[in-house]
C-alpha cells in the first residue's frame, strides 16, 4: 500500500495505483443510535458478502470508538477473535456471509473536528464525508461499499423533538424516561459517506413539487425558529434546481421528501447526504437586511449544487477518492450551468473565472499542484481544492464545447443510464462521452492527469499585399511537481478576427483544437489590419500570452462582441498597465481611463457587467503575472491607477452614483447591477481622495435598506482612515452582534482592508470576545481572509506569516482540516523576494516541527516545503 516508511511524522501516502476492489460487500446495514451528547451508543448490523474467491478477513474502519460489544452471527466475540487497532478492526470470517454486530460509544459533544457525529448550536448533526463515517461506527469506509439503510434514532424528546435521517420516515413512536425515536428507510444504495442524521429542535420551512412525472415530493428547510424567515429564497432556489436538473440532464427526483438542514459550525460549504443535506447556516440564511446579493447568488449557486448532487454524486458515485471530480467537477458545472440560466450569462462565466484564476492558477503554479484527478494523498481532505472542483467543471465545459450541446446531453444521458447505483470513474464519464459521439477523447485525458496551467502564446500576422493573415499558436507546460515534463494537450480556443478600421467581425468565431505543440492558421481575405480575439468565453482554463498591443486591447474592450472577451481584454490591459509601473516604466494610464469611460458610458450594457468589466484585477492576480511578486510595489501601482481613473472620470463616476442611488430594494438582476455598480462607483470617488467622500460612503450605510449596499459603503470606509470609519464599524457592529453570519462580515471587512495596520489589527481581532477557533466561519472570517489579503499577509516585518502559523498550529488540535486550509499561503514562498521566501519558510519549518501535528497540516507544510 504505501511506498514510504509509516510513522507518526511521515503518514502513510495512498496511491491511485493500488486501487482494489472491495473483498467484502455490505449489501444491508441497520444502525441504531441512542443519542446523548455526552455519551452516544451506535448498534450496528451489518450484513457481510464475500465477493470473489479469496479468505481474507472482513477489515473495518474505527476512528476513536469505544468498542463495548461484537458479535459475529449472533456469538458474542472474546478478544482474541479479532483484531482491534487504532484505525482498523479485523475479523476472521469462515463463510462467505455473515452478520456481524457492533455496540460503540462516542461523545458528540467533544468533537472539536466537525467530521462524524458531533453537536453544533445544540443539534445533532453529522457529516461523513470523505472519511467521517469511521468516528461512527466501525465499517469499511470506502465510496465503492454501497449498502441499503435502516435507522434508528432515539433521543430525549423535550430537547430533539427533531429526528432526522436519509429516506423516508417509516415509523416513530416514544420511549422511556422522556425519550422518542424514529426509524428512518432508505431504499438507495449508498456509500457510508452519503450516511446523515439530525436531532434538534428545530422548525420546517416547508413547500412541495411536484416531478415531471407527476410524484409529489415533501420540501423542508429545517432551522431553527427565528430563522424561518430567513429561508425563503433557499426554498426557491431548491425548487429551480428540481425543475432545472429535469429540463436540462432529464434527471427526475427520486424520493417522497428532501430535507435540508442549517448548522452553524460547519467546516464547509454544504454536504449532499442522500435527501438529508446538511448545510452551513451561511449558505442558506438570507434577507435583504442581512445578506448581500452576492451571498443569495451563493444560497442560490450551493443549494442546486447540493440538490444536482442527487444524480452526480448519488446514484452515480465514485469508485474511490482519487475520482472525486468525477463528482465534483461535474457539480461545479452544473451549478455554474444554473446560475448562468438564472441571470447574466455574461456576469456568470466572469464570476467562474475569476474564482478560477483567484484559487485554481495559483495552486497549479505552487508547491501543491495535482492533476483534477490525483495521483496519491495522505490525507483525503486536503484535496477538496479549487483543482479538482474548479478546474474539473472547465474540464466538462470542454467536453461541451467539443461535442456541442446535443453531443454532450447524448454523453450525459449514456453516463447516467450506465451508471446508476454503481461507483463510477472520472474514465468512465469520458467514455460514455466518446460512445455516445463516437469521438475519440484520447487526448483530451490528458487534463484529468497532467497538472499546471498550460500557457498558450498565440502570435497573430498581417499581410496586407497578400490580405493573409497568420496565428501561429504554441502550448507550453510548465513543470509541476512530480511531472517535470508533459505530452501536448488538447485545448480548444474559440477565437474569432476583428477590423481595426470597420470595427466588424472579419473572421467569425470559430473552434481551433490546438493539440500540436505549434501550429500555424491562416485567415485569406483579410484586407484590414486584423486583431486577435482568443479564449473568447474562456473556452479552455489557460493563459493566452500573446503580442497585442494596449490600443488592441482597448479596441477589444470596446468592440468585441463575446461579453467575456471583452472583459478580458480590459482586464488584460490594466493588468499590464500596471506591471509595467512596477517594473520602472513611467505610467501611462490613459488607455485604461479611456477603456473604462467608454464602458462605463456604453448604454447598450447592462450595469452588472460595467461594474465588472471597470474593476481593476485583485493585487494577487497581478502578483501571479509577475516573475516575483512585489506585493507593496503592486498595491502603490494599483492604487495609483484607481485615484486617476477616480480623478479623471470623476464627473462619470459621480453620474453613475447619482443614477443608481434611488434603487428601493429588489431582487432583480437589473436591481442587483445598479447596487454592484453604485459600491463601485463609490470606491472610484473614495480612491480619487474626494474630500466629501467619507461622508457620501456613511450616507450610504446608514441609509441603506439593504446589506449590499450597507456593506460596500463600510468596505469603502474600511480601506481609509476618516472618522467615519471607526463610527460605521461601530454602528455595524452593535447593530449586528447576534447575528453570527453578519458579524463574520465585521471581521472579515477588518482583516481584508487595504490600510497600512491590517496584519496588526488581526492581531487584535482574534483577541475580541467574539472570536472563537471553534466555529469555522470566524476562524475563516478572520484568517482566510487575511490571507487572500496579499499587501497585508506579506508585510515585510513577517508578522502576517508568523500570525497565520500561531493560527494554523492553535486550529489544529481543535479542527485539522480547517487548519489545513489555511496553508497554502504560506506555501507560496517561491513566488516571493528572498527575504520573504526564508521568512515563510522559517513559519513551515516551525509548523512541521510541532509536537502531533495532525496528517491534514503535516501533507500541506510538508509538500509546501517541497519535501
Ligand atoms: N461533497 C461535499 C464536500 C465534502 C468535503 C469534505 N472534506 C460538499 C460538496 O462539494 O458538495
Ligand atoms: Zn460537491
Amino acid at each position: 500500500m504505501a511506498d514510504q516508511a509509516v510513522s507518526p511524522e511521515h503518514p502513510p501516502t495512498i496511491f491511485r495505483k493500488d486501487y482494489r476492489a472491495p473483498a467484502w460487500q455490505i449489501p444491508e446495514i441497520s444502525l441504531d443510535f441512542s443519542l446523548d451528547p455526552d455519551v452516544t451508543l451506535v448498534r450496528t448490523r451489518l450484513r457481510l458478502e464475500r465477493t470473489g474467491d479469496h479468505d481474507e478477513p472482513i477489515a473495518l474502519d474505527g476512528e476513536e470508538l469505544k468498542l463495548r460489544e461484537i458479535k459475529l452471527d449472533g456469538r458474542d466475540l472474546a478478544a482474541g477473535d479479532y483484531e482491534l487497532t487504532e484505525e482498523k478492526l479485523i475479523i476472521p470470517v469462515a463463510g462467505d456471509t455473515a452478520e456481524l454486530e457492533t455496540l460503540v460509544e462516542i461523545s458528540p459533544k467533544a468533537n472539536t473536528q466537525l467530521m462524524g457525529l458531533y453537536v453544533s448550536g445544540g443539534i445533532f448533526c453529522t457529516q461523513c464525508e470523505a472519511e467521517g463515517f469511521r468516528r461512527i461506527t466501525f465499517f469499511p469506509d470506502r465510496p465503492d461499499v454501497l449498502s441499503r439503510y435502516s435507522v434508528r434514532l432515539e433521543a430525549e424528546k423535550a430537547t430533539f423533538p427533531v429526528l432526522l435521517s436519509n429516506g423516508d420516515c417509516v415509523d416513530s413512536g416514544t420511549a422511556e424516561g422522556g425519550r422518542h425515536w424514529a426509524r428512518w428507510e432508505d431504499p438507495w444504495l449508498k456509500p457510508c459517506y452519503l450516511f446523515a442524521l439530525v436531532a434538534g429542535d428545530l422548525a420546517a420551512n416547508r413547500d412541495s413539487f411536484t416531478t415531471v412525472s407527476g410524484k409529489p415530493v415533501d420540501l423542508a428547510i429545517w432551522v431553527r425558529e427565528a430563522d424561518l424567515p430567513k429561508t425563503e429564497h433557499a426554498m426557491q432556489a431548491l425548487k429551480d434546481s428540481m425543475a432545472w436538473d429535469e429540463q436540462t440532464y432529464g434527471r427526475e427526483y427520486d424520493l417522497g421528501q428532501f430535507n435540508i438542514v442549517a448548522v452553524a459550525d460547519f467546516n464547509f460549504g454544504a454536504m449532499e447526504n442522500k435527501s438529508l443535506n446538511i448545510f452551513n447556516s451561511r449558505y442558506i440564511l438570507a434577507d435583504p437586511d442581512t445578506a448581500t446579493d452576492a451571498d443569495f447568488d451563493a444560497i442560490a449557486g450551493v443549494v442546486a449544487h447540493e440538490y444536482f448532487h442527487n444524480w452526480s454524486g448519488n446514484r452515480v458515485t465514485c469508485r474511490d477518492w482519487f475520482q472525486l471530480s468525477l463528482k465534483e467537477g461535474f457539480t461545479v458545472f452544473r451549478d455554474q450551468s444554473f446560475s448562468s440560466d438564472h441571470g447574466s450569462e455574461a456576469v456568470a462565466r466572469i464570476g467562474d473565472v475569476r474564482a478560477l484564476r483567484a484559487a485554481q492558477f495559483p495552486e497549479d503554479a505552487g508547491p501543491l499542484a495535482h492533476p483534477v484527478r490525483p495521483e496519491s494523498y495522505i490525507e483525503i481532505s486536503n484535496f477538496y481544492t479549487a483543482t479538482v472542483y474548479n478546474k474539473g467543471a472547465e474540464l466538462i465545459r470542454m467536453m461541451k464545447t467539443i461535442l456541442g450541446e446535443d453531443g454532450f446531453r447524448k454523453g450525459s444521458d449514456l453516463y447516467f443510464e450506465r451508471h446508476d447505483g454503481e461507483a463510477a470513474t472520472c474514465e468512465d464519464f469520458v467514455t460514455a462521452m466518446e460512445d455516445a459521439n463516437d469521438a475519440d477523447l484520447s487526448q483530451f485525458r490528458l487534463w484529468y492527469s497532467q497538472a499546471g496551467t498550460p500557457r498558450v502564446r498565440a502570435a497573430l500576422s498581417h499581410e496586407p499585399a497578400t490580405s493573409r493573415a497568420t496565428l501561429t499558436l504554441e502550448q507550453k507546460l510548465p513543470p509541476t511537481p512530480g511531472q517535470p515534463h508533459k505530452d501536448p494537450m488538447a485545448i480548444p480556443l474559440k477565437l474569432a478576427l476583428f477590423g481595426e478600421e470597420s470595427g466588424d467581425a472579419i473572421a467569425q468565431e470559430r473552434l481551433v483544437m490546438l493539440t500540436d505543440p505549434a501550429e500555424e492558421i491562416v485567415f485569406e481575405g483579410v484586407g484590414e489590419r486584423p486583431i486577435l480575439s482568443i479564449n473568447r468565453g474562456f473556452s479552455a482554463p489557460v493563459t493566452i500570452e500573446g503580442n497585442r498591443a494596449p490600443d488592441d486591447l482597448a479596441f477589444l474592450s470596446a468592440h468585441d462582441d463575446d461579453p467575456f472577451a471583452r472583459y478580458e481584454a480590459m482586464q488584460q490591459l490594466m493588468v499590464e498597465t500596471i506591471i509595467d509601473v512596477v517594473s520602472g516604466k513611467r505610467p501611462d494610464h490613459k488607455p485604461v481611463i479611456e477603456a473604462v469611460r467608454r464602458t462605463l458610458g456604453d448604454d447598450a450594457l447592462d450595469r452588472a457587467f460595467i461594474a465588472e468589466a471597470v474593476l481593476l484585477p485583485s493585487e494577487s492576480f497581478i502578483g501571479d503575472q509577475m516573475q516575483t511578486v512585489a506585493p507593496d510595489a503592486i498595491h502603490a501601482a494599483r492604487e495609483a491607477l484607481r485615484r486617476d481613473i477616480g480623478t479623471s472620470l470623476e464627473a462619470e463616476w459621480r453620474a453613475a452614483y447619482a443614477a443608481t442611488s434611488a434603487n428601493a430594494f429588489e431582487f432583480t438582476p437589473a436591481a442587483k447591477g445598479l447596487r454592484r455598480l453604485r459600491t463601485v462607483a463609490l470606491g472610484y470617488i473614495a480612491a480619487r481622495g474626494a474630500k466629501d467622500a467619507p461622508k457620501l460612503a456613511f450616507d450610504q450605510f446608514e441609509g441603506a435598506d439593504n446589506m449590499t449596499d450597507r456593506y460596500g459603503a463600510l468596505g469603502v470606509l474600511a480601506n481609509g482612515d476618516a472618522p467615519e470609519r471607526v463610527a460605521a464599524l461601530d454602528i455595524f457592529y452593535n447593530r449586528y452582534r447576534s447575528d453570527a453570519l453578519v458579524l463574520d462580515k465585521w471581521f472579515s471587512v477588518q482583516a481584508l482592508s487595504t490600510r497600512d495596520d491590517t496584519a496588526q489589527a488581526v492581531a487584535e481581532l482574534i483577541q475580541h470576545a467574539d472570536f472563537t477557533f471553534e466555529n469555522p466561519n470566524r476562524l475563516r472570517a478572520v484568517a482566510s481572509a487575511f490571507g487572500a489579503n496579499q499587501r497585508a499577509f506579506h508585510v515585510a516585518t513577517g508578522a502576517g506569516y508568523r500570525f497565520m502559523a500561531d493560527i494554523i498550529l492553535k486550529t489544529d488540535k481543535i479542527n485539522p482540516q480547517t487548519a489545513a486550509r489555511l496553508l497554502p499561503p504560506l506555501g507560496r514562498w517561491r513566488r516571493f523576494d528572498e527575504d520573504r521566501a526564508a521568512m515563510m519558510r522559517a513559519e513551515l519549518e516551525r509548523i512541521l516541527e510541532a509536537p502531533n501535528l495532525s496528517k491534514d497540516v503535516y501533507e500541506q507544510a510538508s509538500k509546501s516545503l517541497g519535501g
